[in-house]
């Protein structure tokens, strides 16, 4: 074996015992080490554009990758015409929108809240809750009695098109989570600063129609975001559930700091849901990720996922997350 190969025949074997040996997918450590932007942001589905594009004025002017990812994240909070988050998402089968958002910053920091009703921008109440209580999670009217303390204000927050939605639904009350497939869903936004610092956003109106009480992985660290500010970033998207049970984001970013690529722990956190579930119908998750170098990527149970990223060199555009195509 000539001296290269063999270099990286052993960096592979290390890789691969570290993380279980369970990896085929170690392409970071044949390849070396791939080099990011700084500062970066990457967000999930087609309304990470318009979350991207308010984090890119803060980053671009030096701004905290904290400011970026909640400034991001409120633009689909507040826009009706995002079913799945904030305002004019669709609501549980009750008719009622509960809300769950989480945040989280490079030095373990984090807020969250659950199941909030009748205000509009849950990922700045769980920055509130992160910030100035000693507690990571409010939930139901506690959230909602701390957000009114904070000076929310309460908002009726299910739109007449949502209202109608449900009503059409109520007809069959049939329980079916049609997840991702119309290309809008939950928003993750994850950034890297100048300052190489990281952060990142979850927020989401749920799955559709799910149960009065239902929380999913969304506001949930280690489930729907994690971040460690010295080795990177994760968010998940798709069947709570799914995600919970495996505990998705940490996952992902435990891999990367065993050395996989953003890419490549993504994967495998995929093939770890597929592993422990049974039946895959209609079990859409992906994950998107961001290690310290600026080193993005995502992959996907099915296809369909997309994410927005924005950076110096190649302005905010839309990339297709790859997809486990057959198990
Ligand atoms: C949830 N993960 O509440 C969210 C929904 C979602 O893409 O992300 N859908 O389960």
């Amino acid at each position: 074996m000539e001296n290269n190969s063999r270099r990286n025949f052993i960096k592979k074997l290390s890789v691969a015992s570290l993380a279980g040996a369970s990896i085929p997918a170690l392409s970071f450590a044949m390849e070396g080490k791939a080099k990011g932007n700084k500062p970066l942001m990457v967000s999930t589905w087609n309304h990470g554009m318009g979350a991207n594009e308010a984090g890119w004025e803060i980053l671009k002017n030096g701004g905290s990758a904290l400011d970026a990812v909640e400034a991001g994240v409120r633009v689909p909070e507040g826009d009706p015409m995002e079913r799945s988050v904030g305002f004019g998402g669709l609501p549980d089968r009750e008719g009622r929108v509960t809300l769950d958002a989480c945040i989280m910053d490079h030095e373990s920091q984090c807020g969250a809240v659950a199941f909030l009703q009748d205000i509009k921008h849950p990922i700045s109440v769980a920055r509130l809750v992160m910030e100035k209580t000693p507690h990571v999670m409010l939930v139901g009217k506690g959230a909602k009695q701390f957000a009114l303390s904070q000076g929310f204000k309460e908002e009726n927050l299910l739109t007449e098109q949502s209202r109608k939605d449900w009503e059409e639904w109520k007809k069959k009350s049939k329980y079916q989570p049609v997840i991702n497939i119309e290309n809008h869903d939950t928003i993750g936004s994850l950034a890297i600063d100048s300052k190489g610092n990281l952060a990142g956003a979850c927020t989401t109106s749920g799955a559709a129609y799910k149960l009065h009480g239902r929380v999913g992985d969304s506001p949930i660290i280690g489930a729907g975001l994690f971040v460690d500010g010295e080795v990177g970033a994760a968010c998940a998207t798709g069947l709570g559930e799914a995600v919970i049970r495996t505990a998705g984001s940490a996952i992902v970013v435990e891999l990367m700091r065993q050395g996989l690529s953003p890419k490549d722990a993504c994967e495998e956190a995929v093939k770890r849901i597929i592993h422990k579930h049974k039946d895959l119908t209609n079990l859409q998750v992906g994950f998107l990720a961001l290690n310290k170098d600026g080193v993005y990527g995502g992959y996907s149970v099915y296809a369909g996922f997309n994410w927005a990223v924005v950076d110096n060199k190649g302005g905010n555009r839309m990339e297709d997350a790859e997809y486990k195509k057959e198990w």
